[in-house]
C-alpha cells in the first residue's frame, strides 16, 4: 500500500480590512493586472482562478469583502470557511491598522486559535508623503508578537501584490509547485528586464 499525502488544490482565501484601504485593488491588480483610480464599495464577491500545474487543476477562491461589516453573521460565516486570510490596511491610515488588529481577534476566536495562517498587508506605499504607519513597528508586531506575515504593498504601482498572494498560497499550503524554492527562483530575474527566460509553467509561481 503506497501512502500518498494528497495535495490540496482548492484554497480559499479571504481579504478583510476597512473601506477604502484597497482590498478590491489589489485583487483586482492580482486578476487582470489592472487599477482604478475610482473607489467603488464591494458588497461581498468572490472570484475564482484557475490553473492547471503538472496536469493537476488548482482552484484559488477570492473573498472581496466590503469593509463596512454591516453584516457580522456573513463575515463569521466567510471565516469559519477559508484557509488563509489577507488583512489590509493602508499606510495612511492608522485607524485601518486598528481594524486589522480587531479583524485578527475575531479570527482567532472563530478559528478558537487552531493555525490560521494570516498575512498583513499595508497598502499603498506609493503615497509617500501621505504615509502615517511606520513599517518597522507593524513588522515587529505581526512577525514578532503575532508570528504572521508582513509586507507592504501598492496595487497602483503594482508593488508586492504577487507576493503577497504567494505568501498567501503558500500558507494555505497549495502544492509543491509553489514551494519557496521555486517562488525564489522566480524572484532572482530582475522585474524589468526583457531578458527573462520563458517560463515553464512548473517553474512559475502564479502565472496564468
Ligand atoms: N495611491 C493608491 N491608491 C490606492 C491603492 N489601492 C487602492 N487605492 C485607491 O483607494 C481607493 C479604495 O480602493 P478599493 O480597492 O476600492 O478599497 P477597498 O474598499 O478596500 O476594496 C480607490 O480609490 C483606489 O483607487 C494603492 O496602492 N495606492
Ligand atoms: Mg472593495
Amino acid at each position: 500500500m503506497s501512502f500518498k499525502v494528497k495535495e490540496k488544490t482548492e484554497v480559499r482565501l479571504v481579504f478583510l480590512g476597512a473601506a477604502g484601504v484597497g482590498k478590491t485593488a489589489i485583487i483586482q491588480r492580482f486578476l487582470k493586472d489592472t487599477f482604478e483610480p475610482k473607489h467603488r464599495r464591494t458588497v461581498e464577491e468572490l472570484h475564482r482562478k484557475e490553473y492547471v500545474v503538472g496536469g493537476i487543476k488548482v482552484s484559488i477562491n477570492i473573498m472581496d469583502t466590503s469593509g463596512s461589516y454591516s453584516f457580522p453573521a456573513m463575515r463569521k460565516l466567510s471565516i469559519q470557511h477559508s484557509d488563509a486570510f489577507a488583512l489590509v490596511y493602508a499606510v495612511d491610515d492608522p485607524e485601518s491598522l486598528e481594524a486589522v488588529k480587531s479583524l485578527r481577534e475575531e479570527i482567532l476566536e472563530v478559528k478558537e486559535d487552531k493555525y490560521t495562517p494570516i498575512v498583513v498587508i499595508g497598502n499603498k506605499i506609493d503615497r509617500h508623503g501621505d504615509r502615517q504607519v511606520s513599517s518597522k513597528d507593524v513588522l515587529s508586531t505581526v512577525e514578532l508578537d503575532w508570528n504572521h506575515s508582513f509586507l507592504e504593498s501598492s496595487a497602483k504601482d503594482n508593488i508586492n501584490v504577487l507576493e503577497a498572494f504567494k505568501e498567501l498560497l503558500l500558507q494555505a499550503n497549495l502544492p509543491s509547485w509553489l514551494s519557496p524554492a521555486l517562488c525564489r527562483r522566480r524572484e532572482t530575474f530582475p522585474k524589468e528586464s526583457n531578458k527573462r527566460p520563458p517560463m515553464k509553467k512548473t517553474n512559475s509561481c502564479l502565472t496564468s
